[in-house]
């Protein structure tokens, strides 16, 4: 074995969710996910939600960590009662998320966010959400778009503006096509955090941090995108930089 390939390779760890399946919960992380990770070369490891205690060990054992999609964040982790429109939701994993954003942040360690993940992110860091965009968005001069496609989620539904000046438009420039699976989104930036891309309503699609290349997330899945849009995969590529 090569030692100087094996040094290259960064462990990303990756928070997994719970499923009921055949009436065994179990964790699970989506194959999509984990294959964004492996072909921008990076180790995938699972960090499941039980592990609130070993936080620490994994801040330190691995050089970044990718928060994915999954449930809604629990609304009284940034201040909020619950909207009835609220959805399921998973405190063990909230906790476990919350807690590790944080520490990472602290320990200079690279994050990507996906969907529920930029959430995730921008909670730790103090920012808030929308609990449901047909309930709580106020659109100001644009009415509301769908952002929970009833397309198949490979296929890309919603146009984004990105902002210049941004990793993102760097690779896709001022303008993309992508697909939207979310009826949550951020409300409030929090502290740290720059919004590098907005949909046609002006939701917020993408954040990055603000001065240097610590997190980087986007609302939409460019895991399930990559299907039908290979340049998806620079969003993995470009976090594993
Ligand atoms: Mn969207």
């Amino acid at each position: 074995m090569d030692d100087d390939l094996m040094s290259k390779k960064n462990i990303i760890g990756i928070p997994a969710g719970v499923m009921l399946s055949k009436g065994t919960r179990r964790y699970y992380i989506n194959e999509a996910d984990v294959r964004g990770i492996t072909k921008a070369g990076g180790v995938p490891v699972m960090i499941p939600s039980e592990a609130t205690a070993d936080i620490d060990y994994y801040v330190r054992t691995c050089d970044g960590f990718f928060f994915t999609g999954g449930p809604d964040v629990l609304p009284t982790f940034y201040g909020e009662e619950p909207h009835a429109k609220m959805g399921f939701s998973d405190i063990q994993r909230d906790r476990l998320e919350l807690s590790l954003a944080k520490e990472a942040l602290t320990a200079g360690k690279k994050m990507l966010g996906i969907c529920r993940g930029m959430q995730v992110i921008n909670v730790a860091l103090g920012g808030t959400l929308y609990q449901d965009l047909e309930s709580e968005y106020d659109s100001k001069h644009n009415h509301l778009i769908k952002h929970f496609q009833a397309a198949p989620s490979a296929e890309p539904t919603h146009y984004v503006a990105i902002k210049s000046g941004t990793r993102l438009n760097k690779l896709y420039g001022s303008n993309w096509l992508v697909n939207s699976r979310h009826h949550q989104a951020v409300k409030e930036t929090a502290k740290g955090l720059k919004v590098t891309a907005t949909a046609g309503d002006g939701v917020i699609e993408g954040l990055e941090s603000e001065n240097n290349d610590q997190i980087f997330a986007v609302q939409w899945h460019p895991e399930m995108l990559v299907a039908t849009d290979e340049k998806m995969q620079m969003i993995f590529d470009e976090f594993m930089k």
